[in-house]
């Protein structure tokens, strides 16, 4: 079999985000729910990977690789840690980080927003704030005139539908803990909306730069019954956005698994009607959401699900199998490293001829054997999408550091670096040598 060859100008890369590796991120709503008693976290992120004063180190440790792209997120609770008042010396800093990457040869990818939000802004509501995308906006003029001109790639809010899922409906643990369909639906409105705001100052500031969100995506697998749940979650979680981004200059897909909907083939017309009453929805979404919970805890691992309150759990097990035989990862996922191919075509499908970027693709496992088998799988299932004509542009791997994964904590293991949590000593692993050889040959052997 000839190797799979990829373009000359593919991007190579490896993601982070500000509050999972950089520590001591005080002003966020995050730092402050770790420490409520009714926590879901099983720890708090404390001084995380310690990448704030260790980021130059962590950047040569990339560029060694052979990877050509860091993508990071610039952190808004650090930059504005009080309504209006900017702070230079954090905007200093990650020009310091943008000057780093671009010395060590690499094409800087920032995002601007990645789950967390500073703690005044979530005082008042977060994303459901009314004021919420206006001051998103005024931060994000800041930053941009601030490194604007030295990156190309700007990523405007990362996995709206997990941040309005996952915190405003309260599925996954995340801030701010409401659990009703009004405030998921004002979280998402809010984020449409700074999307778009943040994307026409960016353009403004730096019109050659090209701006674009990064989508959440699931290769999603119903039955008959179960296709009306499964296509409401999808429109609410995934459409509505990708509809929102119809004008970007790309469309960041990150997804790592298949997720199945099965309800008795006579519930599903049920379903549907039930989905359309503004009443009935309200009562059926959080049930749903809370039966799939229990689902996934039942069917997965002890440590894999997603953890009760302060039930920290095993951080999964090898070998573990799902309730249909299916190989799980750490997370409870199956693992299914093509599922990304899914995605991005869905995506190409949504968005004809509109580049595509996998801003994140990855897997947490405790063997790094697997970490290969899931680059190497994803990699053949998007060339070969890229065959049949998807614009794909790059591949960036979640996550270059082990680093603190939200309410998991930090059992879950993604990194292609391993971080020793008691020395910060830093581990290459072969996963990392793997990617940047292919990143340098643009080459996957089969
Ligand atoms: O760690 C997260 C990241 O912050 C957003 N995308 C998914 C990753 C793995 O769960």
């Amino acid at each position: 079999m000839p190797p799979l060859v990829f373009p000359p100008d593919f991007l190579w890369g490896a993601a982070t985000a500000a509050h999972q590796v950089e520590g001591d991120n005080v002003h966020s709503d995050w730092w402050a729910w770790e420490r409520r008693p009714d926590t879901p976290c099983p720890e708090p992120s404390g001084i995380a990977c310690d990448h704030y004063r260790r980021f130059a180190d962590d950047i040569a440790l990339l560029a060694g690789t052979g990877l050509n792209t860091y993508r990071f997120s610039v952190e808004w609770a650090r930059i504005e840690p009080a309504e209006g008042t900017f702070d230079e010396a954090a905007i200093d800093h990650y020009r310091r980080v943008v000057e780093t990457v671009r010395a060590q040869g690499l094409e800087p990818m920032v995002t601007l927003h990645h789950f967390t939000l500073p703690a005044w802004l979530a005082d008042r509501g977060g994303w459901r704030a009314p004021e919420a995308p206006a001051r998103f906006e005024r931060y994000v003029r800041r930053v941009v005139a601030a490194i604007g001109g030295a990156v190309e790639w700007f990523c405007t809010v990362n996995e709206p539908g997990v941040v309005a899922f996952g915190g405003y409906l309260g599925a996954l643990g995340f801030p701010p803990g409401t659990r009703d369909v009004a405030a998921w639906k004002g979280a998402i409105r809010g984020l449409v909306e700074g999307h778009r705001r943040a994307r026409a100052a960016v353009r403004e500031l730096h019109p050659t730069a090209r701006v674009g969100a990064t989508h959440s995506m699931q290769e999603w697998e119903a039955d008959q019954g179960g296709r009306p749940v499964m296509e409401y979650l999808r429109r609410m979680n995934e459409d509505v956005f990708l509809e929102a981004c119809t004008d970007d200059d790309f469309i960041g897909v990150q997804t790592y698994t298949r997720v199945r909907v099965g309800l008795p083939t006579l519930v599903g017309p049920l379903a549907r009607l039930a989905l359309a009453v503004p009443p009935l929805e309200s009562a059926l979404v959080p049930l749903t959401v809370r039966r799939e919970t229990r689902r996934a805890s039942e069917q997965a691992p002890a440590g894999a699900s997603e953890p009760a309150p302060r039930d920290r759990g095993s951080g999964g097990v090898a070998g573990a199998l799902g309730r249909d035989g299916e190989r799980l990862t750490q997370m409870g996922y199956e693992f299914r490293p093509q599922a990304v191919a899914a995605t991005v075509r869905r995506a190409a499908a949504l968005h004809p001829g509109r580049p595509i970027v996998v801003t994140e693709h990855g897997v947490a496992t405790g063997d790094d054997a697997e970490r290969v088998e899931f680059i190497q799988q994803g990699l053949a299932a998007l060339h070969a999408a890229m065959a049949d004509g998807v614009p794909l542009r790059g591949y960036i791997h979640w996550s270059l550091l082990d680093n603190f994964e939200w309410a998991r904590g930090y059992e879950m293991t993604f990194g292609l670096v391993a971080v020793d949590r008691a020395t910060q000593a830093r581990t290459v692993r072969p996963s990392a040598h793997l990617l940047g050889r292919i990143a340098r040959s643009g080459r996957l052997e089969p």
